[in-house]
């Protein structure tokens, strides 16, 4: 299937977190009095896949935090689950607890669980920031001793930044110093894009050195190299900021307003095809829809092209996206699900149940092959992260969202 762009780019973001869909993606027109715009339809399901891997269903917690991340917590050798109010150690995932949080609206008060070691030492913390509030919060690790007891991880204030209309942050090393910056996806297409440095304030207390990329945000967030030049992009779901040369946090980065999706976060960038050209995954974060954008040769003014093509369209709400090798075999699977209740009962298929697939993708045939993890009992959120929690060598999948918090072991073929 093959669609232009422009007819893509008639949908327009909304607000994620509100529930107050302005307009709906797809090209649908706005309804009136700020309700939801007539529902989109579901499409074609990926083609099934053959002699997929089985996973085994673990679940952890129920509640509505839509946030997770792997990491050693305690330092013993074995990765473990960070899941919002708790975190899991290996092997028995038995829940100790790291912070708490409200419930707020229909959502847990916290777009996610980002793991770095704020105050250097040693032991993993976790940053988390907020939809419509300012502070960034970092929670220090109580190491051995406190860990082994449950107690609750200090909370501290990293910064009140600028930025209150926030989808989603990442942790993601922008200028190559081996220290990631505090990265955040501004939902509204006007609202700034911004990036904050990990530094330290005059009492050598943490804190975020904030810096403006532009005035364009928008719902999505990707980083790869869309044009080329050895440098990675930013994505976001109005367009891509160009990485300038030299030194990034001394210039605007130019913005390219090249589309208009209400996209998934992450949008992949990857050279699918094999042209030399890298080409983006992305969901419909509140639709139907998992596509694949094939990079065409660029038109002669420079502006880069994009073919879309439907990977799955059957279910709705692919709000995040990870990639991994599963099956063992070198090459990374799409790995995605639905975001349950991503806007209550508002969105598009809001009512259908749960799922989570993978999808491996075969060049020759240029086609995503479905393989269903579970259907029906474990959905996606905002996080899904993979690595081997049980250390049997294969990699098994962490996810929570609102129909709860699991780790899918990998069994294998
Ligand atoms: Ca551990
Ligand atoms: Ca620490
Ligand atoms: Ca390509
Ligand atoms: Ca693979």
């Amino acid at each position: 299937m093959k669609a232009s762009i422009l007819f893509r780019a008639m949908g327009m973001a909304a607000a994620c977190a509100t529930g107050a869909v302005l307009l709906a993606a797809g090209g649908d027109k706005p309804a009136p009095s700020g309700k939801a715009a007539p529902a989109s339809k579901p499409g074609p399901a990926a083609p099934e896949g053959k002699d997929g891997v089985r996973f085994t269903v673990r679940c952890l917690m129920i509640d509505r935090n839509e946030g997770c991340a792997i990491a050693d917590v305690n330092r013993d050798g074995r990765p473990d689950a960070i899941a919002g109010r708790n975190w899991y150690p290996a092997p028995d995932f038995i829940p100790r607890p790291l912070r708490t949080i409200e419930d707020w609206r229909i959502y847990a008060q916290t777009t996610g669980d980002h793991v770095w070691d704020v105050n250097g030492d040693g032991w993993p913390d976790v940053i988390c920031g907020y939809w419509y509030e300012k502070e960034v919060h970092w929670f220090e690790n109580p190491k051995a001793e406190g860990l082994k007891r449950g107690h609750l991880w200090t909370r501290h204030l990293l910064a009140t930044t600028s930025a209150a209309k926030n989808e989603i942050f990442y942790l993601r090393d922008l200028d190559g110093d081996g220290t990631p910056e505090w990265v955040v996806n501004p939902m509204g297409p006007k609202e700034p894009m911004r990036v904050w440095k990990l530094a330290r304030d005059a009492k050598g207390e943490p804190t975020l050195k904030e810096f403006t990329l532009g005035a364009n945000g928008g719902h999505g967030i990707g980083f790869g190299d869309l044009n080329g030049d050895g440098r990675e992009d930013i994505l976001l779901g109005t367009g891509w900021y160009e990485r300038p040369k030299g030194d990034i946090f001394s210039q605007p980065w130019p913005f390219h307003p090249d589309w208009n999706w209400h996209a998934s976060c992450p949008m992949l960038v990857r050279d699918l095809d094999g042209d030399g050209r890298n080409d983006i995954i992305r969901g419909e974060g509140h639709n139907y829809g998992l596509f694949w954008m094939r990079q065409e040769a660029p038109a002669a003014d420079g502006k880069l092209r994009f073919a879309e093509q439907a990977i799955d369209r059957s279910w709705s709400q692919p709000h995040c996206l990870a990639w991994a090798d599963l099956d063992g075999d070198g090459q990374d699977e799409l790995i995605t699900g639905k975001r349950l209740f991503a806007h209550g009962d508002k969105d598009p298929g809001s009512l259908e149940p749960p799922c989570l697939y993978y999808y491996r993708w075969d060049r020759k045939a240029l086609t995503f092959y479905r393989h269903a993890i579970d259907v029906g009992t474990v959905g996606a959120g905002l996080q899904i992260a993979a690595g081997d929690l049980n250390g049997d060598g294969r990699t098994d999948i962490l996810v929570s969202g609102q129909a709860g918090t699991y780790i899918l072991f990998n069994q294998g073929r």
